[in-house]
């Protein structure tokens, strides 16, 4: 039960909660208070870990009022909220972005300097939840704190991995992981609550039996189950008073489950069972678009998306709302198809513990949900086998071949006689095992489809779904993706942000679209001064953090080329590599001089997945080049390469705003989207890119003049694939190629050893999904376009600040009010 037992007489207690005072004063009190009543200790005798608790208790205090009234509000109001399941968020750091939205960056500097201390240091003690892979995670929190700062009721549920993504560790020069222990050092920024967990059941069988109405019921008796303990996390609006919550779920063992082991007298069998609980939120699995179908992988996604549905429901149906109106309540997005297995719970839970008749509660759930797709890869659509499913989950997958049954006499009634498109359509697949794919279900369930940037969506359409998209066009649509402008401008680049500000006015932070303002700006002089002047503090503020970290020492005044992504062969870090092996060898060769290149540091950031074993050969070669190159005396001064370890979103928020040029070279029609590549624009980088994903919408928005494109578009990747694509021929017509790849191939990046790299070359010689070799003259081309670009520095900097200047589009802000509009139908709440 909850609230007090009697009605409070002491008027405190009814009082709303009040927030410490905003001065430095006021600051440094709490702060000290929570050093002492949080962490036990007085300042002289603290460590810059109790130092940096305190500082997080402190700040969370100051969000606390604003949190309990925004729970109350939302409550109260009744209004509609957006559900957001999403299996990883990528959050990055909390205390630089909670100081930001508290604004407190200032008192909290000045406040610890009179306690002697540095909010810097402080700041580097927090370990980052890194709870997500890349992109899908980092844009589930871009949204999250979007939702928040247009005052849009949003619960965000997901899962409180122990150990996040790994940490990546070079050595010699190939990737090892180490666990990611987040929790270690303690998790200020979470709050647990035991008491409102969930039970979440597996396993078993069902059965059928005829209900007190004489009905036909069917009922899951299921062989196991664990908790799901709630940790509530704080998602605070930028200066808006409005702090949503991110519900991550916890698994444990039930009491019951130990007990009958304990009761039987088997203690270690008990505390056995209790582990295999836990083990399911204990990691997180580290495959970027290529999922491994594994049983435990299953176990988490119908784990937390059975306790997040269990807690909204207990939740309205105490508050007496009925059921048949749920829609009214909540939209559900489903983030990929990670959390499709809610589509059939939901049903479950209205047949058979709610009573519904089946056909009204498939009304209910079909307007409950929404799916985004966030791939084109064939192999990244998740289809779980029928066996593990209805091993694992016997009821759902009985709901699910109904779901199935009824759609596809939808189909055939449609279509009679095309029984190969029903074929087609069903959502269960023969080959090569019997198994559920998720993409289909979810597009079945869904209200709306939506794919993640205008390219991408279209050939969701035509490509991955047609048979679908023919069936229910209004059902899909496109929402480009968009980054939060708080943590990737605001917060990481703030001397730019100044300069914005103090030429436009601080509207941009909540208005992307005012960065226009600043296109007069782009040929002043004196603003481009000031321009480049940000820019190289922030390679010296890189360089800095780099030599501290990783022990890399940047050269001056090179230009910086970045790319920083997962490393996976779509992506092409290979292209970029033979890119940089071609420039080296032509020196070595003797075809250019030295002083010929443009000073250049290219800067690699990327984790492989621990199975694939590409892109790890792909990682070592990296390392390989660039310990060769850059102990090469011939390129003393022109070309380095960097590969820190362990990029994180930590780590982007320093490289990102330092960084020239920026890397999205994927093959055409295999990046959903990219936001990196939004990111970098939105930070005065200039793309070097293909026609793919965003890519195509930021040179729209910039001007083929501020963006160097390159390579084959979509439709020519299809013509080339339908033809016949041979690799090996390009490395025989174009000598610059193939010096580079008779370079790797004769062993200089590997002391002699010819096999070292031989899979990675083989594999671009002779297989080279991913076309890189077609696309390799167009690439070299469009850098040479750079280096005579940045050559004329007046040039580079004014089409720089214009990236800046429009590409606020891009804003998460616009892609929430896309959803808003054309999906959820919800209301901000003022
Ligand atoms: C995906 C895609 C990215 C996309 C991101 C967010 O690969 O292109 O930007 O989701 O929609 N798996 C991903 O990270």
């Amino acid at each position: 039960t909850y609230g007090p037992a009697s009605t409070p007489t002491h008027p405190l207690a009814t009082a709303p909660v009040s927030s410490p005072a905003h001065s430095v004063d006021g600051f440094v009190r709490e702060f000290l208070h929570e050093l002492n009543t949080n962490q036990g200790v007085t300042l002289s005798l603290s460590s810059v870990n109790d130092q940096y608790l305190a500082l997080a208790s402190t700040v969370k205090n100051y969000l606390m009022a604003r949190w309990l009234e925004t729970n109350r509000k939302t409550r109260d109001a009744k209004v509609k909220a957006v559900g957001y399941l999403s299996a990883e968020y990528l959050l990055g750091r909390q205390l630089g972005n909670a100081l930001l939205a508290t604004d407190l960056g200032e008192i909290a500097h000045k406040g610890l300097e009179l306690c002697g201390l540095d909010l810097a240091t402080l700041r580097s003690q927090e370990v980052e939840p890194g709870l997500g892979n890349g992109g899908l995670g980092r844009l589930a929190a871009c949204f999250i704190d979007s939702l928040a700062t247009m005052d849009v009721p949003c619960i965000g549920y997901g899962i409180r991995y122990e150990y996040g993504i790994f940490r990546q560790t070079f050595v010699d020069g190939r990737q090892v992981e180490q666990p990611d222990t987040w929790l270690s050092l303690g998790s200020p920024w979470e709050f647990p609550h035991p008491e409102a967990s969930v039970q979440v059941d597996f396993g078993g069988h069902t059965e059928k039996y005829t209900d007190d109405d004489g009905r036909e019921r069917t009922r899951w008796v299921p062989a196991w189950n664990v908790l799901g303990v709630p940790y509530n996390y704080m998602v605070p609006g930028y200066l808006n008073g409005r702090v949503n919550t991110l519900r991550l779920w916890s698994a444990q063992a039930t009491k019951a489950f130990d007990l009958g082991i304990f009761n039987a007298g088997d203690y270690a069998q008990a505390v056995r069972a209790q582990t295999f609980a836990e083990n399911i939120s204990k990691v997180l699995y580290p495959e970027d678009s290529t999922p491994q179908g594994k049983e435990l992988r299953l176990q988490q996604q119908y784990f937390f998306v059975a306790c997040s549905l269990r807690d909204f429901i207990n939740n309205e149906l105490e508050e007496g709302f009925d059921l048949h109106n749920l829609s009214d309540r909540i939209i559900f997005q489903l983030n990929d198809t990670h959390p499709v297995i809610a589509v059939p719970e939901l049903m479950r839970i209205l047949v058979d513990e709610q009573g519904f008749e089946w056909d009204e509660a498939w009304e209910v759930t079909k307007s409950c949900f929404a799916y985004t797709c966030h791939t084109l890869l064939p192999e990244a659509l998740e289809v779980w086998s029928t066996e593990l499913l209805g091993r694992l989950l016997p009821r759902h997958l009985e709901i699910i071949f109904q779901i199935n049954d009824e759609f596809l006499a939808e189909v055939r009634a449609t279509y009679p006689g095309d029984e190969i498109r029903a074929r087609r359509m069903s959502m269960i697949a023969e080959h090569p095992e019997r198994g559920v794919r998720m993409a289909y279900l979810a597009t079945v369930a869904g209200t709306k489809v939506n794919g993640v940037a205008a390219l991408h969506s279209q050939l969701l359409r035509d490509k991955v779904l047609p048979d679908f998209s023919q069936l229910w066009p209004e059902k899909f649509t496109n929402v480009t993706n968009g980054v939060t402008p708080r943590r990737f401008v605001k917060m990481a680049n703030p001397h730019l942000s100044d300069l914005i500000s103090d030429t436009i006015g601080n509207g941009w932070v909540t208005d992307l679209e005012r960065l226009r303002e600043l296109e007069p700006y782009a040929d002043d002089p004196e603003f481009q001064d000031k321009f480049r002047e940000i820019k190289a503090w922030n390679k010296r503020r890189l360089t800095s953090l780099l030599e501290a970290r990783d022990g890399i020492v940047l050269p001056d005044g090179h230009l910086l080329d970045v790319m920083v992504k997962r490393l996976h062969e779509y992506k092409r870090q290979s292209l970029k590599l033979l890119h940089i092996i071609s420039l080296y060898e032509q020196v070595v060769s003797g075809k250019i001089a030295a002083s010929d290149l443009t000073p250049r540091t290219v800067v690699f950031g990327a984790k492989a997945a621990p199975g694939y074993k590409m892109a790890k050969d792909t990682i070592h070669l990296i390392n390989k080049v660039a310990e060769k190159v850059n102990n090469d005396p011939v390129l003393e001064g022109r070309l380095k390469v960097a590969f820190p370890a362990n990029y994180n979103v930590t780590l982007a928020e320093k490289l990102i705003p330092a960084a020239d040029l920026s890397e999205q070279i994927s093959l055409a029609g295999m990046e959903a989207s990219g936001t990196g590549n939004m990111k970098f624009a939105l930070n005065g980088a200039l793309t070097i890119g293909t026609d793919d994903g965003a890519n195509v919408e930021i040179r729209e928005l910039v001007g083929d003049k501020h963006f160097f494109l390159f390579g084959m578009d979509e439709p020519a990747v299809a013509e080339l694939g339908a033809k016949g694509y041979n690799p090996i021929t390009y490395y025989e017509s174009q000598p610059q190629l193939r010096a580079a790849l008779d370079m790797v191939m004769n062993g200089a990046f590997s002391d002699g050893d010819q096999d070292m790299f031989g899979s990675v070359v083989h594999n671009l010689l002779h297989q080279d999904r991913f076309m890189a070799l077609a696309d390799f003259e167009s690439y070299v081309a469009a850098q040479a376009k750079v280096e005579e670009k940045y050559a004329d520095q007046a040039a580079w900097t004014r089409s720089s600040i214009l990236n800046v200047a429009r590409t606020g589009f891009f804003s998460s802000d616009r892609s929430m009010r896309d959803y808003i509009q054309r999906i959820w139908h919800t209301q901000p709440m003022i």
